[in-house]
């Protein structure tokens, strides 16, 4: 039976970088969860008797938000859910079943790299037909819509078994429990040449990949150790748990010191990984050396035509704007399009679906390519592996050769944390005021040569995404961009990115702090981030 429950709007249901993403305990409120879910619904037009995937990170309150999203489905006339085994789905495993399954599209659960439990985040993220992040013309639709909702539809039926594999009526639909990771290892058995790189791990080649107690857990056992062949121990922290071990499942260099430290330490394993709390982060390190992630996209990039899935050669590369050029010089000399977008995965829908761009990245640990439409953790370490082991040289041998030919790209992103939302906003909008005035302006013996906010026109739809980030250019082509998060959930965070290309080899080998002290210091000069901030240092370097 359909039942219409009357609800009245919550004010902050605004979809972010990627979804809504709250606290547990703002999702638990009555109708919360419920409203949202509506509200997408109701900016869909044309779904009755089609299907949807649905499968979340496994955080804490994933099997709950699992259970009302199958009976409002069925209450709003989907015909059928495809629903990970144990409500399980990484975000690019769930990008690949919408494909091929050609769903009307998905819902993901999962806030990502921000941790989970009782008193931290949740999240829920919509994908389109094509498998991608909802576009801004629908996330808009569905916030517009969220506040003027008057009631939500849901079935009564008990909780669907989640646990068993298989195909079964649940009141007016048919729910399908599928096995969250064949689709995807069979997905990466087409791209990646899996002969060669087992034959990698036969010949004693060792790598680390932690999987941070997240989702990628069952997919790293199942690819690397079982497929690949890779010695049992190599995927580590591989139950996912609802609060991922009471840590921070971001791969970057604070929540995954650890593998850091063993990286650089003597003894280290040849190759080292990490990913996000829903897989589609990866983190990347060679024997003595992290590699960012946007050398990481440039590295692929350069030798993506290695691997059996991109032999033909790339169309085209995108990056998201905060990224650094250095995938522009491997686009320039292999003569290809390259595409700067704003910060988020959606932008890259378009020119994926379009055939523009086959490799797209972002700084924040996403590399992926138009295999699916999400970054894609796994693919990346995947594809490292491949290249590693059709050169047979160590990946710090392959990052040196990459900068001794196409320079060095300098790159670092200091974020702070939590502030104040209202100082936040002064920082922002104090450096906005003087954006137009800097041009010319020489601090610290560098010349502002432009400065601008960055705004991006789709070459597809024509549509218009501005006030993108704040960017600083130098004379010589150096950079500071400045943003606000859109996936913190308590306060603001804002995020510095700073970059400085270096061409001479020889000064290749610097710190990357010290390469770019100067640049931190005059963005502490222009927009006076200590004092606005109140802080005397920032929560994360990466
Ligand atoms: C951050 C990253 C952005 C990424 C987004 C979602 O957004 O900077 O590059 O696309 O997270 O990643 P923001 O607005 O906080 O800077 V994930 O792994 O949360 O799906
Ligand atoms: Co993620």
């Amino acid at each position: 039976m359909t039942r219409t429950v009357a609800t009245t709007p919550f004010a902050d249901q605004k979809p972010g970088t990627s979804g809504l993403r709250k606290k547990v305990p703002v999702f638990q409120q009555e109708n919360y969860a419920e409203n949202f879910v509506q509200s997408l619904f109701d900016s869909l037009d044309g779904f009755a008797g089609s299907t949807l995937v649905l499968g979340g990170d496994g955080r804490y309150f994933n099997r709950e938000v699992i259970q009302t999203v199958i009976r409002m489905a069925a209450a709003n006339g989907f015909g059928e859910v495809v629903v990970g085994l144990g409500g399980i789905l990484s975000t690019p495993a769930a990008s690949h079943v919408i494909r091929k399954r050609q769903a009307f599209g998905g819902i993901i659960l999962s806030a990502s790299h921000n941790p989970g439990g009782p008193h931290e985040d949740f999240g829920i993220k919509y994908n389109a037909a094509n498998g991608g992040p909802a576009p801004e013309k629908l996330t808009d639709a569905i916030f517009a819509r969220s506040k003027e909702i008057t009631s939500y539809r849901i079935e009564d039926f008990g909780p669907v078994d989640l646990d068993r594999i298989g195909r079964f009526e649940a009141g007016s639909l048919t729910v399908e429990v599928i096995d969250p990771v064949a689709d995807y290892a069979e997905l990466m058995e087409s791209l990646f040449d899996f002969e060669t790189i087992r034959k990698k791990f036969q010949s004693g080649f060792r790598m680390a990949f932690d999987a941070m107690h997240a989702v990628t857990g069952p997919y790293a056992r199942e690819i690397l150790e079982k497929r690949l062949g890779a010695p049992a121990g190599t995927a580590r922290n591989y139950v996912p748990l609802p609060d991922f071990g009471g840590h921070h499942p971001d791969p970057n260099l604070v929540h995954a010191s650890d593998l850091y430290d063993e990286m650089m330490a003597p003894g280290a394993p040849d190759f080292g990984a990490a990913s996000d709390g829903d897989g589609d982060r990866n983190l990347v390190i060679g024997k003595g050396i992290f590699i960012t992630p946007s050398d990481s996209l440039a590295i692929l990039a350069a030798n993506a035509h290695l691997v059996p899935g991109y032999r033909g050669g790339l169309k085209g590369i995108a990056r998201s704007m905060p990224t650094s050029g250095a995938a522009d010089r491997v686009a320039e000399k292999l003569g290809i399009g390259m595409y700067e977008t704003p910060t988020g995965w959606k932008f890259f829908g378009n020119l994926l679906d379009a055939g523009m761009a086959t490799i797209c990245g972002e700084e924040s640990a996403g590399t992926g390519s138009d295999h699916v439409r999400e970054k894609d953790g796994l693919w990346a370490v995947l594809l490292w592996l491949n290249i590693l082991a059709v050169r047979g040289q160590s990946a710090l041998d392959i990052v040196r050769e990459h900068w001794a030919t196409y320079g060095r790209n300098y790159y670092s992103r200091h974020d702070y944390e939590a502030v104040e939302t209202d100082r936040a906003n002064a920082l922002m909008d104090g450096l906005k005021r003087r954006l137009e005035s800097l041009p010319g302006t020489a601090i610290r013996g560098m010349t502002v040569s432009a400065a601008d906010d960055f705004a991006y026109h789709d070459p597809i739809d024509g549509s218009v995404s501005s006030g993108q980030g704040l960017r600083i250019f130098f004379e010589g082509g150096s950079r500071l961009v400045f943003r606000l998060s859109g996936t913190g959930t308590s306060g603001a965070t804002v995020r510095l990115y700073v970059e400085r290309y270096e061409p001479d080899p020889s000064r290749h080998g610097l710190d990357t702090q010290a390469a770019l002290a100067d640049l931190i210091a005059a963005a502490d000069e222009l927009a006076k981030i200590r004092s606005h901030t109140g802080r005397a240092a920032p929560s994360v370097i990466t």
